[in-house]
């Protein structure tokens, strides 16, 4: 099987010699015709949840809308790698399909930044199975600051075996597969893609090793701001606002919200994150001390059942009305466990003021959502504490315009 698919690519880059790097001038008069595409891949670690693959997303559309912005490699598509199995997903094992970004974003937004598309339209007539020329798996050095600095480099470590048969549960047809040290910039991987000139379609696997080019920047709020939801979802979320808070605008005042961070992080982080009572008693505090006219606390969480049932019960004796988002079936069939929690988030993107769990990727995608809509910083910059010890304030990032 792979001496057949090595001689069938080998056949395939012979014949392809208008698949080298693509630039076109705006000052030049004729561009050539539209080029074949090249397809970069990217794909995080199994480990990582939603909201890191989101931030690894941004910095990969980021390099592409970049180029584009100097007119140059302007045949290369960005592939939204679907997401499949996460593992904070706990019922989606039920599923076998991996599910395509149109799900949870509006592409055409996506698109609007960056040149993306889905798996599901390029390999329309082969899936399962998908064709990649060259696999890149990318690998931290042992010592990062070797002679006291963090120099931006890679080496190419030499072929390896390592995960080429399966990505995403698609059977992948691979020409060959390299492992390569990196550590730097994410356009750095331009070089890397630059050693194999007639590759149609590569992939980079440990896709988060790489790092933000222009993190905090203006480029990177317009990389957020196309991040738009899917409106389905968005419509959910404001059915939810307008049924149990009767709000009806973007900045509602009649509740405030919280994302209570559970699940691992109540053990792996036992030190970081506040008990049940805690976690209510900063709600209170955060109540009074900001004299919000509300008495209504959204909670966003992936607490479990009877986390959920205590808290409900403390936050009811300081005189609260707590509210979850409980999805019934047919919702978890429609938006899938990834959607309800977007949806949760969307509902604290809206209310009046905000607390986020400390060091929660989750969190961070809730401010910058409210930065985008303009809250003031005070309102949102906001962490629970645990309930001993030192707390150190949330770094505050700021919408540029
Ligand atoms: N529905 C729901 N799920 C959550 C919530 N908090 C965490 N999760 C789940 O746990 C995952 C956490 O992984 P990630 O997105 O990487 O965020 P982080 O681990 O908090 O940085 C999320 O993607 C959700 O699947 C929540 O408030 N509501
Ligand atoms: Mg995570």
């Amino acid at each position: 099987m792979y001496f057949i698919s090595a001689v069938l690519t080998i056949l395939l880059l012979a014949g392809t010699h208008n698949s080298l790097e693509y630039s076109c001038s705006s000052e030049s008069q004729e561009c050539p015709a539209q080029p074949e595409f090249k397809y970069l891949f990217f794909d995080v670690s199994s480990q990582e949840g939603f909201n890191l693959r989101r931030d690894v997303y941004m910095r990969y559309a980021i390099m592409f809308a970049e180029m584009r912005k100097r007119n140059e490699r302007m045949n290369w598509k960005l592939v939204l790698p679907p997401f499949y199995r996460l593992p904070h997903w706990r019922n989606e094992n039920a599923f076998s399909e991996p599910i395509q970004w149109s799900k949870f974003f509006d592409i055409d937004s996506l698109k609007s930044y960056a040149p993306v598309v889905e798996v599901k339209d390029i390999f329309k007539e082969t899936l399962p199975y998908i064709d990649i020329d060259r696999v890149y798996v990318l690998q931290n050095y042992e010592n990062a600051f070797e002679n006291g600095h963090f120099a931006e480099k890679w080496d190419v470590v030499g072929k390896c075996e390592y995960l080429s048969q399966s990505f995403w549960g698609y059977v992948t047809n691979t020409f060959e597969t390299v492992c390569v040290k990196f550590q730097g910039k994410v356009s750095k991987l331009w070089e890397l893609t630059s050693l194999h000139p007639y590759d149609k379609s590569v992939m980079i696997y440990h896709a988060e090793i790489p790092l933000h080019d222009l993190y905090g920047t203006k480029s990177y709020w317009d990389c957020r701001k196309s991040m738009k939801f899917n409106p389905a979802l968005i419509e959910a979320a404001m059915e939810y606002t307008a049924k149990y808070f009767q709000c009806y605008v973007f900045q509602c005042d009649s509740y405030m919200s919280v994302h209570w961070r559970r699940g691992d992080y109540a053990h792996s982080r036992k030190n970081e994150v506040p008990s049940i009572k805690g976690t209510a008693k900063q709600i209170d505090t955060a109540v009074t001390k900001n004299k919000l006219k509300t008495r209504n606390v959204f909670v966003a969480t992936d607490a479990d059942a009877a986390e959920i049932r205590q808290l409900q019960k403390v936050l009811q004796e300081l005189g609260y009305n707590a509210y979850f988002y409980l999805p019934r079936h047919t919702d978890i069939t429609k938006f899938r466990e990834g959607g309800i929690a977007i949806i949760e988030q969307i509902i604290c993107s809206h209310s009046a003021y905000f607390i986020g769990s400390h060091e929660s990727t989750f969190t961070y995608r809730i401010q910058e959502e409210r930065e985008i809509l303009g809250f003031n910083t005070s309102s949102t910059f906001n962490r629970f504490c645990p309930d001993k010890g030192r707390c150190e304030a949330p770094s505050v990032w700021k919408i540029i315009q």
